[in-house]
């Protein structure tokens, strides 16, 4: 775990949207190219970076610890969701990983398909001295809001039980609830998911010291960085909340600064 944190805590840059959403709306010319990305991650000053093997193949240079997500899906299949394997544990070792990432969509009625899948790579990748984060979502019919305070709590406590090093899930919307989720993930460690690109830095900002108020141990996110019109600048403010304990105010001057 320590090998993408500092001083305990975690800013992680996710990239595996090209093949979760697929090549439309959430890119344009600039952020379609890898090679962009894994500048942010570098200069951005990121303690790690998530790929899936296509890009961590032809892209990864080695600045940044490695995450390698081993399951995805496209956006193309409607109905219940599920994601299976497309790369195994020893793969990532092969590319270099320090930490491996699966996705599990709780509540689906497909939950069991992942549930037994990541219990497997978790044993691999604990055999092997990796660490496994579990991307928690719950989603399906059966969930009405995926962000409802028991919901993400109950996602947190399943990660802990399923043996995940650390869990990554959607912020509840406020910090006390969000607490409940963390005291939920036990010695699993928290961090919080991005989302789409909030209507404006307050709003991102504002979350992400909820969450590391809460007791977060940091955040795994991709759109509000990489979509921004000048993603140093938003890791920098990140940076001022994750590691410095800054509040949102000064995080929005760096933000802001010229
Ligand atoms: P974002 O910060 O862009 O939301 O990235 C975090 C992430 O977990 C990605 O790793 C993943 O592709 C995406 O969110 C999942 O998005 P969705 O909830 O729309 O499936």
């Amino acid at each position: 775990m320590n090998s993408f944190l500092r001083n305990g805590k975690g800013m992680l840059l996710a990239y595996d949207q090209g093949f979760e959403h697929g090549p439309s709306a959430d890119f344009n010319d600039k952020t379609i190219d890898p090679a962009y990305i894994m500048d942010i991650a570098e200069k951005g000053d990121f303690t790690g970076v998530v790929l899936h093997k296509g890009l961590a193949e032809k892209y990864y240079n080695g600045k940044v610890p490695l995450i390698v997500k081993l399951n995805g899906k496209t956006s193309l299949p409607k109905g219940e969701p599920v994601s299976t394997m497309v790369c195994s544990v020893e793969e990532a070792i092969r590319l270099g990983a320090k930490g491996v990432g699966y996705t599990i969509y709780l509540g689906s009625a497909n939950e069991s398909v992942m549930l037994e899948e990541f219990g497997e790579i978790q044993e691999e990748a604990h055999e092997e001295g990796l660490p496994a984060i579990a991307w928690i979502y719950p989603r399906g019919e059966a969930v009405k809001n995926d962000t409802a305070p028991e919901i993400v709590a109950y996602a947190a406590r399943a990660g802990l039980e399923m043996g995940a090093d650390a869990v990554k899930i959607k912020y509840t919307g406020a910090s006390e609830s969000f607490r409940w989720a963390v005291k939920a993930a036990g010695l699993a460690r928290v961090f919080m998911s991005g989302g789409p690109k909030a209507p404006d830095d307050g709003t991102f900002l504002g979350q992400v010291k909820g969450a590391i108020d809460a007791g977060a141990t940091g955040l795994a996110v991709g759109r509000n960085v990489w979509q921004h019109s000048d993603p140093i600048k938003m890791a920098s403010a990140l940076k001022e909340i994750i590691f410095n304990a800054g509040d949102t105010q000064r995080a929005l001057q760096l933000v802001a600064a010229q």
